[in-house]
């Protein structure tokens, strides 16, 4: 019954179920997969794409023979298991050469070769059949803000995002970019630190209607921010290109949980409002298991991703079908209509009308707002006990 489908686009990094439990604390946990094997594991549990950086696929000190080799391996992996790649990106961040930042460095030759390897990485992308570009800038940030002014920082972030959205178009590539807002974590501040930062920063680009978002339900809980409005917010932009799914509660280091374990109503909300607004995207899971599975409680964690959320799936739709529900949401939202003709915006006739109109305040604060009850049922779906 909650069996994942190809329909339900749900996709896994190379670097999620491939985490191999490595912390700033301790080694690896795991084993390392290649990412044949890894793809055999996705499609063992009934994902249906696969997302990779660069590097995760293909080494950073590869030959252009082993780069060749590897990817001939991955697209037959590919083929015989029908899984895609709808997304790809570059890792920025993982090589010392990023200690202070890729398209920001304060350093112009550092910020010339993450060009370089991001235009590498696009065609490599492409090749496997991507049409989404994800930008998580880890590194572009700062410790302390004597070491980098935040106007020429983002000037630099813009100018790398221009030329990138310039080279996909003078290939002709079929490919969206969406950036990845993270408020800290590795760098103690980085830049365009939420998803509204994002999509500030995409109106002052030379191709905005080329750049979108890919929030994460992570980030903005490190921030303690409203996960599923700013997902809204981005949605009514036109710029939800992507998303990445997982979980954590507030104000904790970055965590990755499955997805809906840690804030399953959060997580209810979100998945209620990705369906009642017909989201076609990916729903990616960037999140990995404990450090303390082994491979096939890495299988249960995948399974557990998509498995969570289908049934938030289904009791969205429980939710929109339950007549208390629906009676509750059409009393809190009684309308006779009076006020209708401010929808049509502002006018002379309207701005007379509403001049012309009396309010009885203490009529109005008196109006039942049975919040209470709709939470209840809310939580009483979940569960499971209506
Ligand atoms: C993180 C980020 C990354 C990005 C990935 C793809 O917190 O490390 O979420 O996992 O999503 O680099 O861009
Ligand atoms: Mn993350
Ligand atoms: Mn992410």
């Amino acid at each position: 019954m909650y069996e994942p489908k190809p329909e339900h686009k749900f996709s896994f990094g190379l670097w999620t179920v491939g985490n191999v439990g490595r912390d700033p604390f301790g080694e690896p946990t795991r084993a390392a997969l290649t990412p044949v094997q890894i793809v055999h594991l996705l499609a063992e549990v009934g994902a249906w794409g696969v997302n990779f950086h660069d590097n995760d696929l293909v080494p950073i000190d590869a030959t252009p023979a082993q780069r060749d080799q590897i990817v001939r391996d991955f697209k037959a992996a590919l083929a015989a298991t029908g899984i895609v790649v709808p997304m790809a990106t570059t890792n920025l961040f993982s090589d010392p050469v990023f200690k202070d930042g890729a398209f920001t460095s304060n350093d112009p030759a550092v910020r010339a070769y993450a060009l370089q390897k991001t235009l590498n990485a696009i065609d490599l992308g492409v090749e496997l059949g991507a049409t989404t570009y994800v930008f998580w800038g880890g590194r572009e940030g700062t410790e302390s803000d004597s070491t980098k002014n935040p106007l020429e920082a983002l000037k630099r972030y813009r100018e790398a995002i221009n030329f990138l959205c310039a080279y996909v178009k003078d290939q002709g590539y079929n490919l969206r970019f969406a950036l990845e807002p993270k408020p800290n974590e590795p760098r103690g501040h980085i830049f365009l630190p939420t998803v509204g930062d994002a999509l500030a920063f995409i109106a002052t680009l030379d191709y905005p209607e080329m750049v979108g978002v890919n929030p994460e339900v992570a980030h903005e809980h490190m921030a303690g921010l409203n996960f599923t409005h700013g997902v809204a917010m981005a949605h009514a932009a036109g710029k939800l290109f992507h998303i990445d799914l997982n979980d954590q509660l507030f104000g904790r280091y970055d965590q990755d949980f499955r997805f809906g374990s840690m804030m399953p109503k959060q997580a209810f909300h979100l998945v209620k409002f990705l369906e009642d607004v017909g989201y076609t995207g990916s729903r990616h899971f960037d999140a990995h298991a404990f450090r303390s599975s082994n491979y096939e409680d890495v299988k249960a964690f995948a399974r557990g991703c998509m498995r969570t959320y289908l049934i938030l799936k289904e009791k969205a739709a429980q939710f929109n079908a339950d007549p208390e529900v629906q009676q509750l949401l059409a009393a809190i939202h009684a309308d006779d209509g009076t006020f209708s003709y401010l929808g049509g915006g502002y006018s002379r006739e309207a701005l007379a009308a509403l001049r012309a109109t009396g309010f009885d305040r203490a009529a109005l604060a008196q109006r039942d707002l049975p919040y209470e009850r709709l939470d209840q049922i809310t939580l009483e779906i979940l569960l499971g006990v209506r």
